[in-house]
């Protein structure tokens, strides 16, 4: 017998959190006994998208690669943690389509506030967004396109990443997925 596949896919700006409940989640499905594949943002920018922009076809590429991985672990009854930006409602829809054809797709909106993420500036990313030494930054010059579609909604801001896991932790055991 073979387990449903299952792909959680976190959409949201830089600094929402993401990749640490990524992360969490990750170890913990591993923890519940089911195969898990993490495809975070930079792991895959530098494994599987090197070479690829920030403009609006580099992105989509990005994001549309992750999602044919994700399906694929889907396809054989493993769960994929994805954690990138992607910004665009377009790329997230085909990455439902590609999955939903072989398993379950829970969308999870990191929907941090942008002046938290800003004001938590870890990489500096922000900074340099503002001073136009980066440019294209989703949030500040470039585009985010918010969910109408999410499976959950999270934000992080003033919430401990114990407390935001849970809350997907919970959403998952609900739906039967662990
Ligand atoms: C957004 C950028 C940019 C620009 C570099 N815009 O916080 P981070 O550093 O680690 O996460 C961001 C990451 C975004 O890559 P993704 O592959 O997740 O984006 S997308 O889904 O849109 O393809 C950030 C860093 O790369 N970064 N330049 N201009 N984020």
């Amino acid at each position: 017998r073979r387990e449903r596949g299952l792909v959680v896919f976190f959409t949201g700006l830089s600094g929402s959190g993401k990749s640490t409940l990524a992360k969490g989640l990750a170890e913990q499905l591993a923890g519940a006994g089911r195969s898990v594949t993490l495809l975070d943002g930079d792991v895959v920018r530098r494994m599987l998208s090197s070479g690829l922009g920030f403009d609006r076809a580099g992105r989509d590429l990005n994001v549309r690669r992750i999602g044919f991985v994700a399906a694929e672990v889907a396809r054989h009854g493993g769960v994929a943690v994805c954690a990138p930006i992607a910004p665009y409602a377009e790329s997230r829809a085909a990455v439902r389509a590609m999955v939903e054809a072989v398993g379950d797709l829970v969308l999870v909106h990191v929907a941090t506030p942008l002046a938290e993420c800003e004001r938590r500036d870890t990489k500096g990313l922000y900074r340099k967004a503002r001073a136009g030494v980066v440019t294209q930054f989703t949030g500040i010059s470039d585009p985010y396109d918010e969910p109408l579609d999410a499976e959950l909604r999270v934000d992080t801001a003033g919430v401990s990443p114990a407390e935001s896991l849970a809350a997907i932790t919970e959403y998952l055991v609900t739906g039967g997925w662990i």
